[in-house]
């Protein structure tokens, strides 16, 4: 086997068909500057992805120990390999445009060296129509080969999650996509190697939906509780007490139809990470570039918008919140809390933060960015230490839910700020609380 991209899919993928004693595995990983340190780490049985990964040191430590995994820049090896997976990065560019270069370079190499009979999976999460219009045309014209009949092609997406990469592909149910008939049953006998939970075989395409669908899914949960949060600002309710009592409708499994279950989601300062900002996007360009019928998906590109505008709104509510102690933006000190995407993660990729911090760099005094966790920040003051952050601070803005920040006092705040003005963009505090200690308080959804 061999398995192209080293990165949170490639590796526990890679590693976790390594440990099965069935499969001889070679990652491949180009010799980049940002990312070729990581083919001598792997090779020393190291993990070279951050953060808290349970059992994903042991595992690789254990199959490069077995000889079982190895990692090399080596593409052309995949000749021998009867099977092959795609685990290569997908992003897509700040025109909402998937940049497919690394997948179509890879393709080309694969298809040069494709063996007859192997078996090509892309796990890399992709907009639909890209394994039968991309990928496919690729291989059958490097390999000269016709797919689903000389080789076999399926699209099976990962759901891997910070901090659970190995328990996910383990432990959560796997959809396996083929192109045909064959090459779906070949998926499947794969996974069945690695995935305790249920398989569920089906075409490419609909596999290719399905996935950005789930994130489309949340990600239009999230706006509409954006969306219910600024209405609540605006008639005087807290938008958490109306989400605490839509979501008391039991959940009561069985009869689907007549489930009565709500699970209306949480607003907050806005949406970031790997996958919700890009999701939908790709879902968009799969109907609009292999879309019979063309038309503008409103509830999606919408919902994008919603989550998108929720950095902007903290400024509005920050504005507001100066004024009502007699400062303007332009003379005041602002201490920006949370740049990680979400709780307790060093992981930046899309925070709103950036966002915030880009609305205000040129119309304030001063920003000083606090982060428990990430250690470096371009162009902007950063630090770990709260007290830092809040001293002499006319305002204190809360972009994400980080443990620290829930157990602050709010005395201590008052005491540390030179303006008593909070600005919570996660339920982090009780407006109640904060009003009865004379602090300025406005919190998103709180009317
Ligand atoms: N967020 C809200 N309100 C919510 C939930 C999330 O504002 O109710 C915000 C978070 O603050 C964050 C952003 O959305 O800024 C994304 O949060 P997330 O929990 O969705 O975290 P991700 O981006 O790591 O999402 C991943 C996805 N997993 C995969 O793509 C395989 C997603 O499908 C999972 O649902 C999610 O993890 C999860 O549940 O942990």
């Amino acid at each position: 086997m061999t398995v192209f991209g080293m990165g949170y899919v490639g590796i526990p993928a890679a590693a976790l068909f390594a440990d099965t004693g069935e499969f001889d595995v070679t990652g491949i990983q180009r010799r980049s500057k940002r990312s070729g340190w990581k083919i001598d780490y792997l090779n020393a049985g190291k993990n070279p992805i951050k953060g808290d990964e349970p059992g994903l040191e042991e595992l690789i430590d254990r199959v490069v120990e077995k000889g079982t995994f190895k990692v090399t820049d080596d593409a052309t090896v995949c000749s021998e390999s009867d099977v092959i997976l795609i685990d290569v990065q997908t992003p897509v560019d700040d025109t909402k445009v998937p940049r497919y270069e690394s997948l179509r370079e890879v393709c080309a190499v694969i298809g040069e060296n494709l063996k007859k009979d192997a078996l090509v999976v892309i796990e890399s999460t992709c907009a639909p129509g890209t394994t039968d219009y991309v990928v496919k045309p690729i291989l059958e014209e490097k390999s000269g080969m016709v797919a689903g009949k000389d080789f076999h092609l399926v699209f099976s997406y990962e759901r891997v999650m910070v901090g659970r990469l190995i328990y996910n592909i383990q432990k959560l149910p796997r959809v396996v996509g083929g192109i045909n008939e064959e090459s779906t049953k070949r998926g499947m006998e794969l996974y069945s190697h690695i995935v305790e939970a249920e398989l569920h075989p089906t075409t490419a395409l609909t596999a290719e939906i399905a996935k950005v669908t789930e994130n489309t899914y949340r990600d239009v949960n999230i706006a509409f509780a954006n969306e219910v949060a600024m209405i609540c600002e605006s008639l005087g309710v807290d938008v958490y007490d109306v989400r605490k009592l839509v979501n008391t409708l039991p959940h009561i499994p069985g009869d689907a139809m007549h489930n009565p279950h709500r699970n209306m989601h949480i607003p907050g300062a806005g949406v970031g990470g790997h996958c919700l900002p890009k999701d939908p996007w790709l879902l968009k360009y799969g109907l609009d570039t292999y879309g019979k019928a063309k038309f503008e998906p409103k509830v999606i590109v919408g919902s994008r918008e919603i989550n998108d505008f929720m950095p902007w709104h903290m400024k509005e509510l920050l504005v507001k919140g100066l004024g009502k102690a007699g400062r303007q933006l332009k003379d005041s000190r602002i201490a920006i809390l949370g740049l990680a995407f979400m709780k307790d993660s060093d992981d930046t990729r899309n925070s709103p933060a950036f966002d915030i911090i880009d609305y205000l760099k040129d119309e304030v005094g001063e920003i000083i960015v606090h982060d428990p966790y990430v250690e470096e920040l371009e162009g902007t003051e950063l630090t770990s230490d709260i007290a830092e952050a809040l001293k002499d601070a006319d305002a204190m803005v809360v972009m994400n839910n980080h443990s620290e920040y829930k157990q602050m006092e709010l005395d201590t705040i008052k005491e540390l700020l030179r303006t008593p003005v909070i600005i919570d963009g996660r339920d982090m505090f009780r407006k109640d609380e904060a009003l009865a200690k004379g602090i300025i308080y406005i919190g998103l959804g709180k009317g």
